[in-house]
């Protein structure tokens, strides 16, 4: 196990010492190397519908020229085409290969083509795929159950004392993954383990790996076919798991106390994003890492890595603390990267943008997005083919800002003000959005703490259509084959179609599990895997 003090790599300027323990409280915005969108983050505007952002209009532009420079008839009609067999001008222009972190093609797409499967939560680093069908379209039937008997429950402190927690909750997505001819299902749990399954069988193909505290959040798997698995707990590590021996293998972990200053908590809900040997990570400690793995094998054939911190920065600044007047800053959500630009949220509701394109060749990260919501932001975000962004906030601090941005928003990082549109979940009690939004065709598709499900035009913000399942729904809508994934808090699972984003969905099936869904389930060529909070851990599917 190593566990490296961290002294060395890219810091934010200002920040001279990352090793040093220093009062959490007094970070401020000028720790930050970051330049700040103009005015974007004190703009306090209408939550209303918005024209096309600069960036579609572009887009749509670009379009237009294409096609009319490929089917409008040439205007000089004495020119005629050489007489020739050979297609002319009819094949499409092939796109540029994109270079950089997170391809904007591969948006809705798996993470990569190196591992099969559902490798982190929401699948890829624009935290926009959910798995593979064919998704049954009539009632499908338990296939297995984790344990066979009892449950995954394990006592944890938090804020409101010691209780009993089982099974998986928010987020808890499982993995699931194809490796030496089998299909693996790894998921952390309340039980404070890590378990590893055989998606056919249900049965371990690793023992547990244990923490310290329970594990709220979803795992990632190594995209690039490494046999490791990264993980983060309540115990305040941030682990990285080495699957290739006889039993799970701690190779490394990251203290949420290894880089100051901290703010609020030392979890670790997030899940991280691997690309190209870096790791990025948001932690409860209110930072925002980046790691440079230096993954390999030994002699023996074993996986390895040397870790190294390159670098680290506060999610919060001094605006941000005048404006939220308190200290609940955390990152909960997992970070998203689109193009060069890693983005995330945290509980002071600060949406932010990091520019990571000259991150190998040493240049520090600079903050080029800033916007606050007013709440609590823990719903990762979702990244569309252009790069908008759509977030769910919570209505729980209820400033008059989160009143009049709404708790389902649309943003445009290219624009001024970025807000395109946004939705309103508000009343008393704690209200707003938990889970993350699902992206399909023209819609988004958001789950709020009150139970509602609502389908939003992904242009103007218009509801298309809405419905109420038992509450909470904190669970992260999932959609493959046209078939709309979610369940509910008195432990049904539903299912509907769809594939019309004008109608009403149209419910297919329902099925009694027991126990609040609260995690958001994976899909694999067509089986449903997912934890409750009654304690165990479901496959669903067609019998064979
Ligand atoms: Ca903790
Ligand atoms: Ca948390
Ligand atoms: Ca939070
Ligand atoms: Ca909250």
């Amino acid at each position: 196990m190593r566990h490296r003090p961290i002294r060395r790599g890219l810091r934010p300027t200002g920040q001279t010492d990352s090793s040093r323990t220093g009062s959490s409280h007094t970070a401020s915005g000028d720790t930050i190397a970051g330049r700040t969108t103009a005015g974007a983050g004190r703009c306090h505007t209408e939550a209303v519908h918005r024209p096309p952002g600069r960036a579609l209009r572009a887009l749509l532009a670009a379009f237009s020229v294409v096609a009319i420079g490929a089917c409008t008839p040439e205007p000089d009609a004495d020119w005629m085409p050489p007489p020739t067999e050979a297609p002319i001008s009819t094949s499409p222009t092939p796109a540029p290969v994109f270079v950089g972190w997170s391809d904007p093609s591969k948006v809705g797409q798996p993470y990569g083509d190196k591992v099969a499967g559902l490798l982190t939560f929401r699948g890829n680093p624009t935290r926009t795929y959910y798995g593979t069908g064919p998704v049954p379209r009539v009632t499908p039937s338990k296939l297995w159950r984790f344990p066979k008997s009892g449950g995954m429950c394990a006592e944890s402190r938090d804020e409101r004392g010691v209780r009993l927690w089982c099974g998986s909750g928010w987020t808890g997505q499982p993995a699931v993954f194809e490796r030496e001819g089998r299909t693996w299902v790894v998921f952390g749990a309340y039980d404070r383990k890590v378990h590893f399954l055989d998606a056919q069988t249900g049965e371990r193909i690793l023992p547990d790996f244990p923490t310290g505290d329970i594990i709220k959040g979803s795992v990632t798997v190594d995209p690039d076919g490494y046999p490791l698995v990264y993980t983060g707990s309540r115990d305040n590590y941030f682990r990285i798991i080495a699957i290739d021996r006889d039993r799970p293998t701690e190779l490394w972990r990251l203290s949420a106390y290894d880089v100051s200053p901290t703010m609020w908590n030392d979890d670790w809900d997030g899940a991280a994003l691997i690309i190209d040997d870096y790791l990025f990570e948001g932690g409860e400690n209110s930072q925002f890492h980046i790691v440079k793995l230096n993954r390999g094998y030994d002699a023996q054939g074993r996986v390895t890595v040397d870790p190294e911190l390159v670098f680290h920065t506060p999610g919060w600044d001094e605006q941000l603390l005048r404006d939220v007047r308190d200290r609940d800053i955390s990152i909960e959500n997992s970070v998203a990267i689109y193009r060069d630009v890693v983005y995330f949220a945290n509980s002071g509701g600060l949406v932010q943008g990091w520019d990571i394109s000259g991150l190998k060749n040493g240049k520090v990260p600079e903050r080029v997005f800033r916007y606050w919501t007013g709440d609590d932001t823990d719903a990762t975000i979702a990244i569309d083919e252009e790069g908008m962004l759509y977030v769910g906030v919570e209505y729980d601090r209820k400033t008059a800002r989160g009143k009049e941005v709404g708790q389902m928003i649309k943003l445009d990082p290219s624009r001024a003000d970025p807000l395109v549109w946004g939705v309103k979940d508000q009343g008393s009690g704690l209200h707003g959005v938990f889970g993350s939004p699902a992206l399909y065709k023209d819609i988004a598709i958001f789950d709020t703490n009150s139970g509602e499900v609502l389908g939003i035009d992904r242009a103007n913000g218009t509801v298309r259509w809405r419905f109420n399942l038992p509450a909470p729904t904190w669970q992260s809508p999932v959609v493959v084959d046209d078939v709309l994934i979610i369940g509910d808090c008195a432990g049904d699972l539903h299912a509907y179609d769809v594939s019309d984003t004008h109608a009403d969905p149209k419910p297919l099936w329902t099925i009694t599990i027991g126990g609040c869904i609260e995690s958001t389930p994976a899909v694999w060529k067509g089986r449903l895997y997912f934890g409750t909070r009654a304690g165990a851990f479901i496959a669903v599917g067609l019998a064979p």
